[in-house]
């Protein structure tokens, strides 16, 4: 059965009505689908299945709509290209709440709202905004089916590019309702993106309820979600209270002749994770046996295996939604051969034969081509031609590096968290923190600078506390207590490390050249975790000596490599002090550990 109707208790006309099935068991399903669509009012609805057919289906109708544009199928088959609302383009961080009866339960680093105020607020724009279009009722699981951290959400949309895009992203449709059989636990989505004004763009979230309420918005973590309002905001709430973590990291498998370690990594948005977790290690690497596979490269869920006392993770997604500006055969094969098919690319420009294009795809721009909102572009234009947060959704089984585990509902045991963001200045390539309580101060004080995926100004220093300020659902506070708290729950804890591919030189060039050569960093890595790895005590942390990277077949001398991993201690104090940006809106809530590790760290200046 291709198409489903659910049978509601004021029947909407659907031209599919005849050959319906009703695959909800739970009639509390059925009353909040039934509440929405009283409230929505869509002329018609289309209960996603999940099913390749299905999948054609909703393209084709998006293709009339002008939704999708077929690029070449020759180069790209199943391929589509979506062009968003120009004031559409990013997550909006100033328009993301947390809904909670207490503003201390969202905490300091989150926008509050009272969730009767939001109920209502929301309601008003809610009411009727489905009129004369489809809502989509969008059945998704997070996580490998059968695994026991697996969620089942359901999203309502009036958006076909959001249904076609959690049909990549989660494992949607029958499946779900599998999952979900006559439970009552799921994740209520409900999302319209309205007439798409910024002044009228609300992504809220009730963590109490297990509900997210997104409207004004079609865009990304906005409006697929599963992903940083599920995933994410509502998981790490829910993993607060269960004893487990969603984390913004990647996870990927390290292979070297025969033994395999996994790392989970949190960079911030647009710093690198689908970069990392796709890597290809250089030749001479390979040819040493070196493999890197991919479990995921956005979102990780983690808990203790009661067992072994050892961190173990899964990935709740099914697709990447990936930053195609800069990808290229050379940074990352891997993510180029996930979108040679089956992908939707969104604001890339289009080249004359039905190709895409991005700044970064080619050394060479085309001599001309449309730019991302459709206008002729020409590389004397000087504007971009893709949007700099331009992306492309491919499921994850495009991916040639997919790790065989990635299906695998027990997930995979973690050695090393890796922390990194994006520094021009002051942080060095890499070092390792003491100990996991010192490696969550190290995380706790992440700084990056700001991108292109989230709205306002770009290349800003911000504390980003373990890449999640834009993700934690709940209280800062009570997150880095859960962190410093889980160390107890672990016989053995993954070690931590903190990473910098960004330092630049003199003349505003990066010293590192990342990506593929990053595994060399990695070896350091696996060799610390396995025990094998010799490393120099300094202030910051554990850090490799010039002879300790291989760095061999680089052109980088020691002493450059030396000046990578320089921390000058006077900018250092600087570095702390803008620390104090987060310990001062924590205010008198700084958890205690914080407070001693800092005071460690400064003693040892
Ligand atoms: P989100 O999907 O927003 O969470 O981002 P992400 O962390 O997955 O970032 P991604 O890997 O997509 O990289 C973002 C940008 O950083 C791209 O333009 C990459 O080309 C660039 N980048 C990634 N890794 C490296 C690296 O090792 N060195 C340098 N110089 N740039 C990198
Ligand atoms: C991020 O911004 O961290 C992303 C992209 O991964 S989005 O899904 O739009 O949040
Ligand atoms: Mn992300």
């Amino acid at each position: 059965m291709e198409i489903a109707m659910l049978t509601l208790r004021k029947p909407v006309v659907h031209k599919a009505a005849a050959e319906s099935i009703s695959p909800a068991q739970s009639p509390t399903v059925q009353d909040w689908i039934d509440e929405c669509v009283e409230l929505c009012q869509p002329d018609s609805i289309h209960v996603c299945s999940g099913s390749l057919r299905e999948r054609k289906s909703l393209i084709e109708q998006g293709v009339r709509q002008g939704v999708f544009i077929p690029l070449n199928q020759e180069k790209r088959p199943g391929c589509y290209l979506h062009r968003s609302n120009p004031n559409d383009v990013a997550r909006t961080e100033q328009c993301t709440f947390i809904c909670t009866p207490s503003p201390d339960t969202c905490g300091p680093t989150n926008n509050w709202m009272q969730p009767h105020a939001a109920y209502g607020k929301l309601k008003g724009l809610f009411r009727g905004c489905m009129k004369g279009r489809t809502m989509y009722i969008i059945p998704f699981v997070m996580g490998p089916i059968g695994s026991p951290l697996a969620k089942v959400g359901i999203q309502l949309t009036d958006s076909i590019y959001v249904a076609v895009n959690m049909g990549i992203m989660t494992r949607m449709g029958n499946v779900a309702w599998k999952q979900l059989g006559d439970s009552e636990e799921f994740t209520r989505c409900l999302h319209s993106v309205g007439d798409c004004n910024p002044d009228r763009r609300f992504i809220c979230h009730f963590p109490l309820d297990n509900t997210i309420w997104s409207f004004g918005s079609g865009y990304g973590g906005n409006a697929l979600l599963g992903k940083k309002c599920l995933a994410l905001r509502i998981a790490s709430f829910l993993g607060q209270q269960q004893g487990w973590m969603a984390e913004h990291m990647l996870i990927s498998g390290v292979s070297v002749k025969g033994k395999k370690t996994y790392v989970a990594a949190a960079f911030p948005s647009a710093c690198g994770k689908t970069n990392f977790a796709m890597l290809v290690p250089p030749e001479k690497y390979r040819k040493a046996g070196w493999k890197v596979t991919t479990i995921g490269d956005d979102i990780a869920w983690m808990w203790v295996d009661e067992k072994t006392g050892r961190l173990r993770a899964i990935n709740p997604e099914a697709g990447y939604f990936g930053v195609v500006p800069g990808t290229n055969e050379q940074t990352n094969p891997n993510a180029m051969a996930c979108m040679s098919r089956d992908t939707i690319f969104t604001n890339v420009a289009l080249l004359p034969d039905g190709d895409v294009w991005w700044e970064g795809k080619t050394a060479e721009a085309p001599a001309q081509c449309l730019d991302w909102m459709g206008q002729p572009w020409t590389p004397g234009k000087g504007s971009k031609a893709a949007h700099p947060n331009s992306r492309f959704t491919a499921p994850m089984t495009n991916n040639p590096a997919l790790d065989p585990s990635a299906d695998d509902p027990n997930g995979v045991e973690i050695s090393a968290i890796i922390f990194g963001g994006r520094r021009a200045k002051t942080l060095p390539l890499v070092f390792q923190a003491f100990n996991w309580m010192h490696g969550v101060y190290v995380g706790a004080t992440l700084g990056s600078e700001t991108t292109a995926a989230a709205g306002g100004q770009v290349g800003v220093v911000r504390r980003d506390p373990m890449a999640m300020l834009p993700f934690i659902g709940y209280n800062i506070r009570d997150y880095l207590v859960h962190w410093f708290r889980m160390r107890k729950k672990m016989t053995d804890c993954p070690r931590i490390f903190h990473v910098n591919w960004f330092r630049k030189n003199d003349k505003g060039e990066f010293i590192w050249p990342g990506f593929g050569e990053n595994v060399r960093i990695l070896q350091w890595i696996i060799d610390r975790c396995n025990g094998r790895a010799y490393a120099v005590e300094t202030p910051l942390g554990w850090m490799p000596r010039a002879g300790d990277i291989d760095l061999e077949g680089l052109n980088i001398s020691e002493s450059d490599f030396d000046a990578m991993q320089k921390v000058d201690l006077e900018t250092f104090k600087t570095e702390i002090l803008g620390q104090e940006e987060l310990f001062l809106k924590l205010a008198g809530d700084l958890p205690k550990e914080m407070i001693f590790q800092k005071e460690l760290l400064v003693s040892r200046l």
